[in-house]
């Protein structure tokens, strides 16, 4: 009940108090998507708060991807990212082109033989070497997606080659990705993808498969991602026959 609630938040941290009340701000549309948020010095001295309070409330929204810090020019309210179906773009590139600043947080990295589902996926004979990443993707401090991916050794040799993106290195080495395949369907993270996105058990998500090719008819990789589905709006144009 209110009174229940209203101990509750008396005896919240300060922090976590302003984090809920922006929160909400921005759930209730008091807050709108692409909004400014007034500055931290600022904050602080409306709410007669310290800045240290200020700062770890925007550090958990920034965590639950609510809002986008940008270099010098402040917070602002997140707004959903725009992505094309059909083109053939990277991570990297999709945040890159907003202006945000897209890592890769590896999880696992490594190299050996291939398995037998990854050789009916990538073409491959059996015995031949792949290499695997398992990566958390994030853009300015924000988790958007996890991404397994494979690559033929033959097309990527060494797995240390990748620093933050996996095409920026195909196009260092000259490789050329020309068409891919994708699929796409609604999934809910499980616990463990849950606690590496910093998102609660179940919540939805994009599963996305996608091979792609090299002119030479070669895969150049096979990749399943999850991205949240509170974040992206994927797009197509569509075309009568
Ligand atoms: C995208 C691709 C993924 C690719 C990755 C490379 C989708 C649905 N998936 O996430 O297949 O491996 O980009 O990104 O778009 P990177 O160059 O930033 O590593």
């Amino acid at each position: 009940n209110e009174y229940q609630r209203q101990v509750a938040a008396r005896r919240a941290p300060a922090y976590q108090h302003l984090r809920r009340t922006l929160q909400h701000a921005i759930e209730n549309g008091s807050l709108t998507a692409g909004q400014a948020l007034p500055g931290e010095r600022e904050l602080a001295r409306l709410l007669a708060l310290s800045r240290v309070t200020v700062r770890k409330a925007i550090a958990g929204l920034v965590a639950d991807g609510l809002v986008i810090q940008r270099q010098g020019a402040g917070t602002f309210v997140a707004e959903r990212i725009v992505k094309s179906f059909s083109a053939l773009t990277s991570f990297t590139d999709d945040l890159r082109a907003r202006g945000l600043d897209p890592r890769s947080e590896f999880l696992e990295r490594g190299s050996g033989e291939v398995t037998p589902e990854e050789a009916m996926a990538l073409n491959l004979s059996p015995g031949a070497q792949v290499i695997r990443y398992y990566r958390l993707r994030t853009a300015n401090g924000t988790a958007l997606a996890l991404e397994r991916t494979v690559v033929p050794a033959e097309v990527l040799a060494d797995p240390g080659l990748v620093e933050n993106s996996l095409y920026a290195a195909f196009d260092k080495l000259g490789v050329r990705p020309v068409r891919a395949l994708q699929r796409l369907r609604a999934i809910a993270f499980d616990a463990e993808q849950a606690r590496l996105m910093r998102l609660p058990e179940g919540s939805p998500g994009l599963f996305i498969e996608r091979r792609t090719f090299l002119d030479d008819g070669r895969v150049a990789e096979f990749t399943r991602s999850f991205y949240r589905g509170d974040a992206y709006d994927f797009v197509a144009e569509l075309h009568t026959e």
